[in-house]
């Protein structure tokens, strides 16, 4: 353990994150389009709907759209110094090809934005989490087609051009390696996962891989004080046994996630790909000019972090696997959530060292956090309240290890946990796995009051703020 009381750098951006799909509700409010989102009410795991349906809690969300000046009060009243949120790229161009923005939907963001910068809050902004115009998904069968690549250009340039002066910090895709497990999800493909070729999956990343380097190149051009990351899914992977098999399976899965930040990060494929690709029939058809524009590499390298996962060659054991987006064999000295990821504070501090090792450039986590169903109690002095010890507990252990990584010489920008304020899930599309320091009064019947609540880890991250980590 490491001693004194600022384990932090100066200036460490603490904060919290979401994602205006799993908040914003307005879902067709001020001339928003509709997005793979409104049509998904049971998340990663269920089938998609012709139209909205009431069912789907996204649509109203946490009514973030509306009530997000109270939020954003009680954001710096914990002290945040940044607020990790997302653009909903159909409130900005509602079909995705449109020619024009739509000016309500900009204004919604400058809006939000200025909140923020009021209490001294950076924003810092995905640009495409986990939502594509709907229209784009249906008509083009998303990142499959290569015309995403110029519509998103699009969009980046109107939200740059707007946001220069406000927002510093951006990501690009959100998690962009889920798009292996997730396709509809992460990257608006509209056939059918069991339908869609490994040819055009791959091809459908290539897109958006050269649409991440473009808008790198592009930010820089508009402001050349922007700071522009990648974001992926965060998950080590251990070796089950100490057969060498397992090892060279981790060591495969580890690639298979870190394919997509090896090239936002140094610039070009890398060559423990070819052999996948020959095995596998795939050709990636690239255009005159996308080697040149992969070379545009990030600023940082942002990711999430909820668990580890352990790698065996072995098919029984296999069995039973379990997880948030990647489904991994269960570690047998870790103890699980309520939903079956996997509890592992070291494994932050291992993932961060194996980051900074590989790129040796700046991290930055922006998620972590404990899903959780949380009881609404009545406490001494009237005031409603949770009792969230176990997510305190969780967050704290996560924090020590960081502050060891940092310790280890890792150079780590800052730390949002997820879900600072209850949402509603991406893989369930539930709103009672509740992640946030903030209670919202709304249930997956649809009933609730959408009042907000402090619950105990509201104070316990407060002291974490006010004193740069020194109370962990
Ligand atoms: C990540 C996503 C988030 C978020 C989080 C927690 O994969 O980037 O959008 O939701 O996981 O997952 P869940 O909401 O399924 O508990």
């Amino acid at each position: 353990m490491i001693n004194g009381t600022e384990k932090f750098p100066k200036g460490f951006l603490w904060g919290g994150a979401v994602a205006a799909n799993q908040c914003e509700g307005a879902y067709n409010e001020e001339g928003k389009g509709l997005s793979t989102q409104d049509i998904a009410p049971r998340g990663i795991v269920g089938p998609i709907t012709e139209e909205p349906t009431e069912d789907n809690m996204k649509l109203i969300g946490i009514d973030f759209y509306h009530r997000y000046k109270e939020d954003i009060k009680l954001f710096a009243e914990m002290g945040f110094k940044v607020f990790r949120t997302s653009i909903a790229w159909s409130r900005i161009f509602p079909n995705g090809d449109d020619e024009k923005p739509n000016e309500k939907g900009l204004q919604f963001y400058d809006d939000l934005f200025d909140e923020c910068l009021k209490y001294g809050i950076e924003p810092l902004v995905t640009i495409s989490h986990y939502e594509t115009p709907l229209a784009l998904s249906k008509n083009y069968d998303g990142w499959v087609n290569r015309k995403l690549i110029g519509f998103f250009e699009n969009y980046v340039t109107t939200i740059f051009n707007r946001y220069k002066n406000k927002v510093k910090y951006w990501l690009t895709f959100n998690e962009i390696n889920s798009v292996l497990h997730a396709p509809y999800m992460s990257g608006g493909i509209f056939t059918d996962k069991e339908k869609l070729s490994k040819q055009d999956l791959y091809q459908a990343i290539h897109h958006e891989l050269v649409a991440s380097a473009k808008a790198v190149k592009i930010g820089h051009e508009i402001n050349p004080d922007f700071k522009i990351g990648c974001m992926i899914l965060g998950v080590p992977n251990y070796p089950l046994t100490s057969q060498p098999s397992d090892v060279l399976e981790a060591m495969k899965q580890d690639r298979d996630n870190l394919f997509f930040s090896d090239i936002q990060v140094r610039g070009y494929y890398p060559r423990y790909m070819n052999r996948y690709f020959k095995a596998n029939n795939i050709e990636i058809k690239m255009e005159p000019g996308d080697e040149e524009i992969l070379k545009n590499t990030v600023d940082f390298i942002s990711f999430s972090y909820y668990m580890s996962s352990c790698a065996t060659t072995d098919p029984e054991k296999k069995k039973g696997a379990a997880g948030n987006i990647i489904a991994g064999v269960p570690n047998p000295y870790l103890e699980a959530s309520e939903w079956g990821w996997q509890i592992d504070p070291q494994g932050l501090r291992y993932i961060l060292n194996l980051l900074y090792d590989r790129y040796q450039k700046p991290l930055f986590i922006v998620e972590n956090g404990l899903g959780a169903v949380d009881e609404l109690i009545t406490d001494e002095n009237g005031n409603k309240t949770v009792n969230d010890d176990y997510r305190i507990k969780y967050l704290n252990d996560h924090l020590v290890q960081v502050a060891e990584a940092i310790e280890d010489g890792v150079d780590l920008m800052g730390y949002t946990t997820w879900g600072c304020i209850d949402l509603v899930s991406a893989s369930t599309a539930q709103l009672k796995k509740r992640y946030g320091f903030i209670y919202v009064d709304r249930n997956d019947d649809g009933s609730g009051t959408l009042e907000r609540y402090k619950k105990k880890s509201f104070n316990w991250y407060k002291e974490v703020i006010a004193t740069n980590g020194g109370s962990l």
